[in-house]
Formats: C-alpha cells, sequence, structure tokens
C-alpha cells in the first residue's frame, strides 16, 4: 500500500520544523529494524538533518555487520541539545525499544512510527502504519518516493536489506508484486542483492550452526507430523557459546520439514527474556497465538515472552499451537 500523500507531507512539514531528531527501533533487531533506521539516518544526512539513532542493544549482530552505517548505531544521546523530533521504524510496541531507549524517547515532544506489524500500540503523532506491507523498508522506500528525496547506494542497500529478510528473500508469503519490483529498483540505484542475500543467509558464526544442532536434535514432532517445536535453555546456549541472535535461523528449519504447518522455538538465553518465535504456513495465523501470550507480529512469524518457568511456558505455549492447528484446519479444507 503506497504511502498517502497526505502523511508524506505531514511528514514533510515535521522534518521542516525539527532542529534534532532521534531515530530508533526494537531490541533484537533484524535486517528490517537496522535497514530502515540507517535507510533513514542515511536520508537525513542528505537534508542536512542532525540526528543520532539509539538503540537498546550493545552488540551488532553478525548478520548485520556489512549494513553501512552500521557504526552511527548507539546506547546513548550524545549531543548536550535533546532531540525534538523522535521517528520510531519497525516497532508496534515501545516495550520493544528496551527500557532505557523507552523512557529516552517518551520524553521527546513529537513522533513519527512507521510499521507493518499487528496488533499495533506505538502511539505517535505521524503514525504510517501498514500491516500488509512486507517490510518497514518498502513503506520508506514509497515515503522516500513519494517526496522526491535520492535513493543513494547506501539508502538502496539498507532499504533492499529489509525487504530481502523480512521477505525470506521473496519465499514469505508476505511477498508482493510491489516488493519485487521495489527490489529490482533498487538494484538499479546501486543495491547489491546478490551482497545482501550473501551476507544476510550464507554467512553465519559456528555458534550459530552448533545451537542448530542442538536445537534438532531437541526437536519434538507432534499432530501427525504437522507441530514441530524445540526448546533451547541456557545451557544450551553456553553449550554453543551461543547468543540471543544465533537463534535466528532456527525455526525456519523446523517449519521446512514438509509435514510441517506451523513451528515453534521456545529459547531462553542466559540472561535474556524467555521467548518464543513462531512461524506457519500460509493458513495458519500464529499472530493470535502470540497475541495470546501478550506478543505480536504477522500471520506467519510472530512471537512473545514468558516470564513463567520454561517448562510452564511449553505447556502454556503448544497447548496454543495445537489450538491454532485444529481450529484453521476446521475451517480451510481447500486444499
Ligand atoms: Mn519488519
Amino acid at each position: 500500500m503506497p504511502i498517502s500523500p497526505a502523511q508524506a507531507a505531514e511528514f514533510e512539514a515535521l522534518l521542516a520544523r525539527t532542529r534534532k531528531v532521534v531515530v530508533t527501533t526494537h531490541m533484537n533487531p533484524d535486517g528490517d529494524a537496522f535497514g530502515s533506521a540507517l535507510a533513514m539516518s542515511h536520508f537525513l544526512n542528505r537534508r542536512g538533518i542532525d540526528h543520532e539513532i539509539l538503540h537498546h542493544d550493545t552488540h551488532t549482530p553478525f548478520t548485520l555487520k556489512f549494513l553501512p552505517g552500521v557504526e552511527r548505531i548507539h546506547q546513548t544521546w550524545k549531543d548536550s541539545e535533546e532531540p525534538d523530533l523522535a521517528i520510531a521504524l519497525d516497532l508496534n510496541n515501545l516495550d520493544r525499544l528496551g527500557q532505557d531507549i523507552r523512557d529516552f524517547v517518551e520524553q521527546v515532544p513529537t513522533m513519527v512510527v512507521i510499521d507493518h506489524h499487528v496488533p499495533h500500540y506505538t502511539p505517535g503523532d505521524l503514525r504510517i502504519v501498514d500491516e500488509r506491507a512486507p517490510a518497514t523498508c518498502l513503506m520508506l522506500f514509497h515515503l522516500f518516493r513519494q517526496i522526491g528525496a535520492t535513493i543513494t547506494p547506501e539508502i538502496a542497500t539498507c532499504l533492499l536489506t529489509g525487504i530481502v529478510t523480512d521477505t525470506g528473500s521473496f519465499r514469505y508469503s508476505n511477498t508482493t508484486t510491489e516488493a519485487i519490483e521495489a527490489a529490482a529498483q533498487l538494484s538499479a540505484l546501486g543495491a547489491d542483492i546478490v551482497k545482501i542475500s550473501q551476507e544476510s543467509y550464507m554467512k553465519r558464526e559456528l555458534a550459530s550452526t552448533q545451537l542448530l544442532g542442538i536445537g534438532l536434535h531437541n526437536m519434538r514432532l507432534e499432530e501427525g507430523g504437522r507441530l514441530a517445536w524445540t526448546v533451547l535453555d541456557a545451557p544450551d546456549f553456553e553449550a554453543a557459546g551461543a547468543t540471543e541472535e544465533h537463534a535466528e535461523g532456527l525455526t525456519n528449519e523446523l517449519l521446512a520439514i514438509h509435514t510441517v504447518q506451523i513451528a515453534a522455538v521456545l529459547r531462553h538465553p542466559p540472561g535474556r527474556k524467555l521467548r518464543a518465535s513462531l512461524r506457519s504456513r500460509e493458513q495458519y495465523d500464529v499472530s493470535i497465538v502470540a497475541q495470546s501470550f501478550g506478543g505480536g507480529g504477522h500471520k506467519n512469524a510472530a512471537g512473545c515472552t514468558f516470564t513463567s518457568s520454561i517448562q510452564e511456558a511449553e505447556r502454556d505455549l503448544v497447548e496454543e499451537l495445537r489450538k491454532c492447528l485444529a481450529s484453521s484446519t476446521s475451517i480451510s479444507h481447500k486444499g
């Protein structure tokens, strides 16, 4: 869905008034989070607008280190002058900023939110929210186009990274012709799609592969092979020398088994929250399951956190996943 002329005009008006901007995005960043934040940063630089990118996490995930400008991302505000405009990207809930960044951003008088998740709780003076958009980066591409901004090779690389990673290299059901057309245009503007795909999917740290092995070994398969899940507890992360980011690709590996319709990974990295990531095939809506535990995301890719023990969380989660599997099959026998 393109950006409306009214939204683009409002965005321009806010930029014209601002003296200093803080750009931010969610914890446990993916390609769309850092891609959209850095694309916005390059865009603001070209406009000559002072800004900083603030982010909760101290560590840049291995797969995102190639993004142009990634060294600009910091945890604390450096300038003596406070920002008067916040731009929150790829974010449906201020909680996902992390408490420190949330506290900072909530002091900023004006906020712009650009996002594509459900459900949507982020407040904002300008909210550009399209739950059908495959990626926040695609929304930014339309916004930049709408306001006639020059898309440099750096901006194109950041935007295409978000589109490639949020569509799983155009393999997920959220892939649209707009996403493919944008990818072609961004390639023509100087983004290297082969490099982006290789950095995102064909290079990983040893710890990722080690953790993948443990996760696959722990896998449970039920409901006639239609439901797969696995649990990674803190000792598993320690055994693999892994952190939260290394668990990223595992849920898709479970879903890749041809009988599996719904896959889940429940993980508890040392010192982090107990978190589930959920994936499903087209007709199953796992965002509803995530929402029942206070989380969210997209129909076929969602997540939530738990405060209970890992055993209780596994039991509760699997129960809801079974219900999701049952409710969806009873209403969709179209084949
Ligand atoms: Mn996204």
